[in-house]
């Protein structure tokens, strides 16, 4: 049974997984599994709605990006992707639950919020797809995905202000990590991982992109990541003040 790897084309916590089994030199098959449908199939093999999912060649299942890295780093030392000085692997680990429970979540509900007001890019984000649906097609049921997405990871216009206030400081943040020597060694740690990915998602975002061009996270994410699927024009995240009462958010 060789490892098999379960992913969303484009996803940036399945790109932290990917990265991960390549470093460690482990082959794998990648099974890619359509946007929103992914849900109902990973809750029947993993038990939850989320990718990526792994199952390692003796039938071992492990969910999440974080687990995954941490689980990969126990089955193969080389190299290590968690420092072995405990102080060390506890500055790695909490900057590295950080980048999962608030970079990649605020990063996700901006991409869905923004693809809700304006789904035109998102066939660029499905180049390399193993699903390779012509763009009208996707054209077509992008705006459905985009509206699904968006409910199920609570991306509403509200949220969405408040998510666009915090991104300078969320990039301050890593900014202060690399200058700390925590993340932005020449070999990546399980921080880095999870952190570059979402980094690299938000450059495709032209409406991001100074806040983050130039700086040392934007050049660690490209440099972890320098080929990334996808493009958003200026004004795909919309600026705009609140919607109408019950089109706020993303019940819509
Ligand atoms: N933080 C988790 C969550 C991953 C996650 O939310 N993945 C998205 C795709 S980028 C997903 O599958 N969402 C479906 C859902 O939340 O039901 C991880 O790093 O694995």
């Amino acid at each position: 049974m060789s490892v098999k790897l379960y992913v969303v084309q484009g996803s940036h916590p399945c790109a932290t997984a990917e990265h991960a089994l390549e470093l460690k030199g482990v082959s794998y098959k990648r099974v890619e599994l359509v946007e929103l449908a992914h849900m109902a199939l990973q809750r029947v093999r993993f038990g939850a709605p989320t990718v990526p999912g792994i199952v390692f060649e003796n039938g071992e299942k492990v969910l999440g990006s974080r687990a995954i890295v941490h689980r990969l780093d126990e089955r193969v030392a080389d190299p290590p992707l968690l420092p072995s000085a405990p102080d060390d692997r506890a500055r790695v680990e909490d900057l590295e639950r950080w980048g999962d429970e608030e970079l990649q979540s605020l990063t996700r509900r901006v991409c869905w919020a923004a693809f809700r007001h304006d789904a035109s890019p998102m066939p660029s984000y499905a180049e390399g797809s193993k699903w390779p649906l012509p763009a009208a097609v996707i054209r077509r049921v992008g705006p459905i995905i985009a509206r699904g997405a968006a409910r199920v990871h609570g991306a509403g216009n509200s949220r969405l202000l408040e998510d666009m206030r915090a991104v300078p400081e969320l990039v301050a943040h890593v900014n202060r990590a690399i200058d700390e020597g925590t993340i932005g060694g020449q070999n990546p740690n399980a921080a880095d991982l999870q952190i570059a990915p979402s980094i690299r998602l938000m450059l495709t975002f032209d409406d991001l992109k100074p806040m983050i061009d130039g700086t040392p996270a934007g050049a660690l994410a490209v440099r972890l990541f320098p080929d990334w699927p996808g493009h958003s024009p200026a004004g795909t995240i919309p600026r705009h003040r609140p919607e109408s009462a019950g089109a706020s958010d993303a019940q819509a």
